[in-house]
């Protein structure tokens, strides 16, 4: 893998330099390469700015977490990686193809996993996101960034796939009339974070907002998990999104998030476990009416993505990373199969009455 010339010019001018970029090809949204210059090591990436159309203030959220999380109650065993200015003194630099990158420490001996190995686990996930946004609840958020406005306001998402049904720029709704249909029925949910949005029972407060086991470091010696990486979407937002985001991703079975539907199956153990460990941890950081919503999380977080990928792939798979055709919809078929199971779940076990 070669460098944008003037990036490897920028890397390498103090003097011969030894330099090695490596890919790491686990997210959908940037481009990410490990980078080692003689003996040290980085991270770098590419953002991409048609979702983060601001990457100096990205990087600025990145420099005030990072300061943050330095502070003796940090909850974590270790620090977050720490964004670093490129040797021209610059946070960021476009290269000449115009994209802009950052770099930033990379922690060594450390890998990332995706699925949980029991229960307890599970509750020690929703412990650590839990411990995040406490922590993060006392940063100064009047100048934060705010990367993506309403990330996870599904009223938004509702109406970006009713657009994307309306203009079908690609041609596809063809091929997904059925999935359309299901996602369509369930608009009801829209009115639940209606309702939150405007009560004042449902406060903001800071959110990793991509809350996922395989956004943990773990150490490869002793198993312990570090510390949090992918802090872009970090945010003010509401409570379902960190839970909701850990259910969708630790309580379906199937591999992958393209796997195809007969492989996808609702872990409830998991389940129980993340909802409780979350609950608890936030302990009374949390108000009642949000601690009753508490188990739609995962409900309204895979209702999302499933329209969220359902819609890219309406317009042609232009927001996700896709390596073939047809993968988004296998992506939103695979989130549609979790959500339909979780609520037979929710239903059976007295959470979820009718689809509201
Ligand atoms: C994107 O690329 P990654 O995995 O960090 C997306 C998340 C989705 C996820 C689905 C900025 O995150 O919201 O949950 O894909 N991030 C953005 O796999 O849209
Ligand atoms: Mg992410």
């Amino acid at each position: 893998m070669t460098l944008p010339h003037s990036l490897n010019q920028l890397l390498t001018n103090q003097g011969e330099k030894f330099l090695i970029v490596a890919p790491i090809t686990n997210g959908l949204i940037h481009q990410t390469f490990r980078l080692n210059i003689d003996e040290n090591c980085y991270l770098l990436q590419s953002i991409n700015t048609n979702i983060f159309t601001d990457p100096l203030g990205l990087i600025n959220n990145h420099r005030k977490l990072y300061q943050h999380f330095l502070s003796d109650q940090n909850p974590f065993p270790r620090p977050l990686a720490r964004p670093l200015p490129f040797p021209n003194d610059q946070w960021v630099v476009e290269d000449e193809h115009q994209r802009s990158w950052r770099i930033s420490s990379f922690i060594r001996n450390t890998h990332t996993r995706s699925a949980v190995e029991s229960p307890s686990q599970a509750e020690a996930l929703a412990r650590f996101f839990a411990s995040f946004t406490l922590h993060a609840s006392h940063l100064q958020t009047d100048s934060w960034h705010i990367p993506i406005p309403r990330f996870h306001d599904l009223r938004l998402r509702y109406g970006q796939f009713k657009d994307a049904i309306q203009t079908d720029k690609s041609n596809r709704s063809n091929n997904c009339d059925g999935l359309i249909r299901h996602l369509q029925l369930r608009e009801p949910y829209i009115a639940i974070y209606d309702n939150m949005s405007e009560n004042e029972h449902f406060p903001l407060r800071m959110m990793h907002h991509d809350a996922k086991l395989s956004n943990i470091l773990i150490d490869d010696r002793s198993e312990c998990w570090l510390c949090p990486v992918d802090l872009d979407t970090v945010m003010p937002g509401y409570f379902f999104s960190d839970l909701g985001d850990m259910i969708r991703s630790i309580c379906n079975g199937s591999l992958r998030e393209e796997s195809p539907p007969e492989e996808v199956f609702f872990q409830a153990d998991l389940f129980e476990s993340l909802l409780s460990g979350y609950g608890s941890a936030m302990g009374d950081a949390i108000t009642q009416q949000e601690k009753k919503l508490l188990p739609l999380s995962g409900i309204l977080m895979t209702y999302m993505q499933a329209m969220r990928f359902l819609s890219d792939y309406l317009n042609g798979d232009v927001y996700y990373i896709t390596d073939r055709a047809n993968q988004n919809l296998d992506r939103a078929l695979n989130q549609f199969t979790l959500l339909s199971q979780m609520e037979e779940y929710l239903k059976a076990t007295g959470r979820l009455d009718r689809l509201s």
